[in-house]
């Protein structure tokens, strides 16, 4: 009887074509800076102790020189004054991350504001062995934004420009500084789509996108920043410029270097220019809410949508009562769209094509068959722009829910899509009333973010998270990195997902592009494995 009912309410509701879903005027985090009170003041400059991770115990490398009068006056010298920050407040947002979890004192903070002068200031910190961190919009959750001790950070943000755009190929050029958000935009004007989209857009520039190989909500349809960034320029910690600038979609001459770049986390060099291939605009999007009751129905409904939505499918997301719990609490003016009864979990399937009625046919057999064989409980489409934005609010909310909600472990987990609820499942059973455990993400990329909303920061929590997460994730061949990089927080983990050749290997090329051991010490790679003397 119910069936029915929900079959009727989803037919009666007619698909409209929706014209784009960007949140621009109401993201969520456009420079937001919340005012939780940071965790770890007053620690001892030499020693860091983050709570991240168990294992994020960190000393300052002894080799790096301090900043003094000399150095600033170079700086100045090439940036001119304005540009060489020395500003507290300023200085205040810069050290701290997007979780306020992370916190660094850096002194200095630079905006070049082009690839000359990237190259001078890097060039004069290897000689002087001063330590920097490459940041871009700081919305990274991992730690890698923000400076463990004095290093100076080097910001490129006012390097945004857009070089180039040609209309047939697709092909966009911009400098690495370029606002997400803001790309989406120009192209969202010239009839383009970037293949990458996340709930940091309103922040979060190309170049650290790049450098953390973003994944996000577009990935099951565009896939990774691998296939999708042509070319790349990035500056080394010698001050050496490599063009690799390339706008071919087909190029096999030799090593394609510009891969060691896409997800380095600013540990190699800093990326300066971007080439990217972009998909064009088509004009029928459309999407759905739906409700499941278990885990196995989420998963049938994917396989399910993959096969029947095929192409037209382009997001894929869910979220557990937990997250939506979070934002129904948390956020402002959102509600749930479906009934008010409890579901388990929620899923987000946007689809999207160049024919409306063919679209819109698919996607209706598709959700009508999947609501005859019990798959879906409940479901609602979008009729025009507005609800659909306020379908991805809800789903891009959540990382702020939590934020708000207060301190949090986060796990950005990639595992085998039959497997991943379990975690969770096992993790609440293991946490029992002493934390909120919530899952969400990316589940048509196998992508799960693990979250544990606590109380406060605290060792007995975090112990029993730390290792079982990691050794559960190595167990099931997951990585436990799927989208967020190392960073700090789990530059010691790696070997859970990298066998000690590879980890070895990496070092070498560190070492090689990077012999100072300058550009963002202490992140992605274990220190057992970087000596400098
Ligand atoms: P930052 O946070 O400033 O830096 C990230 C790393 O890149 C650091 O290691 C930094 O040193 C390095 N870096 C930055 N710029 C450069 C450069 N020009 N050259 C060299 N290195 C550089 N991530 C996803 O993958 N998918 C998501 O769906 C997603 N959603 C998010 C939603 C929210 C609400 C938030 C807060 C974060 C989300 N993230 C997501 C994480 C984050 O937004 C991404 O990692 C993003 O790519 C970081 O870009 P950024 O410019 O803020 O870089
Ligand atoms: C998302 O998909 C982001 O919303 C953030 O990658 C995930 O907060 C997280 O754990
Ligand atoms: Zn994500």
């Amino acid at each position: 009887m119910d069936k029915y009912k929900v079959t009727h309410r989803l037919l009666r509701q007619s698909i409209k074509s929706l014209v784009n879903r960007q949140l621009t005027s109401n993201n969520p985090i456009y420079r937001f800076i919340s005012a939780f009170p940071l965790g770890n003041g007053g620690r001892n400059p030499q020693m860091y102790r983050s709570f991240g991770s168990l294992a994020t115990k960190v000393e300052r490398n002894p080799s790096f020189s301090s900043l003094n009068s000399d150095d600033l006056s170079y700086f100045k010298g090439v940036l001119g004054e304005k540009n060489v920050v020395q500003d507290e407040d300023r200085l205040e947002t810069a050290n701290i991350d997007w979780m306020h979890k992370y916190k660094g004192f850096s002194k200095l903070l630079l905006l070049p504001r082009n690839t000359e002068e990237v190259s001078k200031i890097l060039e004069y910190c290897n000689s002087r062995r001063l330590a920097v961190v490459p940041q871009g919009g700081n919305t990274g959750l991992v730690g890698g934004s923000v400076p463990v001790f004095d290093e100076v950070i080097i910001n490129v943000g006012s390097m945004n420009k857009i070089i180039a755009f040609d209309k047939v190929s697709g092909i966009l050029v911009c400098e690495a500084g370029c606002i997400l958000e803001n790309l989406i935009s120009y192209l969202d004007n010239q009839g383009f789509v970037m293949p990458l989209d996340l709930g940091a857009k309103g922040s979060c520039q190309i170049g650290g996108n790049v450098s953390t190989n973003a994944g996000g909500l577009r990935f099951v349809r565009y896939g990774s920043l691998h296939g999708n960034v042509l070319g790349l320029e990035a500056v080394l910690a010698n001050g050496d410029v490599l063009d690799m600038l390339g706008t071919l979609r087909k190029d096999n001459t030799g090593y394609d270097l510009k891969h060691l770049f896409i997800g380095s986390e600013g540990s190699l060099g800093i990326v300066t220019k971007v080439s990217i291939l972009t998909p064009p605009k088509l004009s029928s999007v459309n999407i759905a809410f739906l409700a499941c009751e278990d885990y196995l129905s989420c998963q049938k409904l994917l396989s399910e949508a993959k096969r029947k939505l095929g192409e037209i499918l382009s997001a894929f997301e869910f979220l557990d009562s937990h997250a939506m719990d979070l934002v129904l609490n948390h956020l402002e003016g959102v509600r749930n769209p479906l009934s008010s009864a409890v579901h388990k979990f929620y899923l987000l399937i946007e689809t999207t094509g160049s024919d409306e009625s063919y679209d819109k046919e698919k996607l209706e057999a598709f959700l009508l068959h999947s609501m005859e064989s019990g798959l879906i409980s409940d479901g609602v489409l979008a009729q025009d722009i507005n609800q659909a934005s306020s379908f991805w609010r809800i789903r891009e909310g959540v990382p702020e829910a939590l934020m708000r909600a207060g301190p949090v472990y986060k796990y950005d987990l990639s595992l085998p899509v039959e497997k991943m609820y379990s975690l969770v499942e096992e993790m609440r059973a293991r946490l029992g009333q002493s934390a909120n455990v919530v899952g969400y993400g990316h589940l048509g990329d196998g992508n799960l973010h693990l979250n544990v909303s606590a109380p406060r920061y605290d060792d007995t929590i975090l112990a029993q998270i730390e290792p079982y997460v990691y050794e559960w994730t190595s167990k099931h061949r997951g990585s436990i990195s799927a989208e967020h990089g190392l960073g700090l927080m789990k530059a010691n983990e790696i070997f859970y997902s990298k066998s000690h050749g590879t980890v070895q290997l990496m070092a070498s090329i560190k070492k090689l592009l990077d012999p100072n051991g300058i550009l963002n010490p202490y992140k992605v790679l274990p220190r057992s494995i970087l000596s400098y003397s």
